[in-house]
């Protein structure tokens, strides 16, 4: 299991972390997604087959691209 914060500089309402937690709870392998409007961060828990690129990919798809 692997748990990794993202930076997202997307989020900007209550709207936007429900959104990220929906989305990304849907994927395979995930197990828990944490996101927070004050900080601009989701706190993903996950396992396989989920990955760092294919949360990141899902992530940029729906308009919360992770900051570098
Ligand atoms: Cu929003």
């Amino acid at each position: 299991m692997t748990t990794v914060t993202y930076s997202i500089p997307n989020i900007s309402c209550n709207h936007c972390t429900h959104t990220i937690q929906m989305e990304v709870s849907d994927l395979a392998g995930v197990q828990s997604v944490e996101a927070s409007l004050d900080n601009k961060q989701a706190t993903i828990t996950f396992d396989a087959p989920a990955t760092e690129d294919s949360i990141k990919s899902l992530l940029a798809e729906i308009n919360y691209p992770v900051a570098e």
